[in-house]
């Protein structure tokens, strides 16, 4: 087996690949990317550190080299050593966050990013990695229609060939819509053992999804085919959240309605909201309503949050175990 050589700093691709990621890649080893954006805009310190870190473990464990993705001080890094990925955690809203449209700068201003779906994605193919884990990833937003907030992981998935493995998108969004919206752009959607797309704290949602999965080998042969005919777009692969860790639906419903209330999120509001300056809009409105969720449910949506990433970690890492034996 060749092994790489250790780099120091960022590649010809500006991208610093951390030694073991390169090595793992360089050998057809099994490799997870994962995001920066929940540990520091989606959970309080210092759970978000005690769960990228526990994250982390699961993946070994199952098999796979994990590479969680941010910007440091300008330069995109792919794979973190624990001295960062504290740093990170404790740095929370401090570190920008990054999606495409902000990479570039962030780059040219030497800050820190914290990379959501969409960049963290567009990182993990630039290095390579065809497999990405979550916990949830953005959609159509409710009233989407007049607001046109569309989550640009959306496009992001419709152009960047990499199987992102989450548990559905939240129902603070437009659930039926995200699913036209990526059949738009040609994502291939498959639910893990059901025939539901689920949503995110719950394991229903009463959308039906184009295709079922039963197994790691079963995804691995989807990323494989893909890769193969170079269809060039990504994959989601929903993964409910394990039953005993389900929040109840009516509770997360009423946290999520109160709160969209509380942003002010109403049809007739939105349509002005370029003319207010005090409305939570934009990119600030997903972490705002993670959070305001959160309080009202008394914490019980941040631990279904965590066991649902640490159930998609194992799912992702057994996948990427299994396509790793696929190209050998
Ligand atoms: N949904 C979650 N938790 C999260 C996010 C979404 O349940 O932490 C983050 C992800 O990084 C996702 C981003 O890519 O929010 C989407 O943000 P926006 O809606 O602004 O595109
Ligand atoms: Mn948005």
């Amino acid at each position: 087996m060749s092994r790489a050589p250790p780099r120091e700093g960022p590649s010809p691709t500006g991208v610093a690949v951390s030694p073991e990621v390169e090595a793992a890649l360089a050998s057809g080893g099994a490799v997870v990317a994962l995001e920066s954006t929940i540990i520091c805009h989606g959970m309080p310190y210092p759970k978000n550190l005690q769960t990228a870190m526990e994250v982390e473990a699961i993946v070994r464990e199952n098999g796979a080299v994990p590479a969680t993705i941010a910007i440091l001080n300008g330069v995109p890094h792919v794979g973190l050593n624990s001295e960062q990925l504290k740093n990170l955690a404790i740095s929370g809203s401090q570190f920008q966050k990054t999606a495409r449209r902000d990479i570039a700068q962030v780059v040219a201003s030497g800050s820190n990013g914290a990379t959501t779906v969409s960049a963290t994605m567009f990182f993990a193919h630039k290095v390579g990695i065809p497999i990405f884990v979550t916990g949830g990833i953005g959609g159509v937003h409710r009233y989407g229609e007049k607001t046109m907030d569309i989550s640009s992981d959306l496009t992001e998935l419709g152009k960047t060939p990499v199987a992102v493995i989450s548990a559905g998108v939240k129902s603070i969004l437009d659930i039926a819509r995200t699913l036209e919206y990526l059949e738009t752009q040609g994502v291939t959607v498959a639910a893990y053992r059901t025939n539901e797309f689920p949503a995110f704290f719950t394991e229903t949602s009463g959308c039906k999804v184009p295709c079922r999965v039963d197994s790691p080998e079963e995804c691995a042969k989807i990323i494989y085919a893909n890769q193969n005919m170079h269809l060039g777009s990504g994959i989601l692969i929903a993964v409910p959240v394990p039953k005993q860790h389900a929040a109840s639906g009516k509770v997360i419903e009423s946290a999520i309605q109160q709160s969209l209330k509380e942003a002010e999120y109403s049809p007739s509001s939105l349509l002005s909201f370029l003319f207010l300056d005090k409305r939570i809009i934009g990119n600030a409105i997903t972490p705002f309503i993670l959070d305001r969720v959160k309080v009202l449910t008394g914490g019980s949506s941040l631990e279904a949050n965590i066991a649902l990433v640490k159930n998609n970690a194992l799912t992702g890492a057994k996948i990427a175990v299994a396509l790793s034996d696929l190209r050998k």
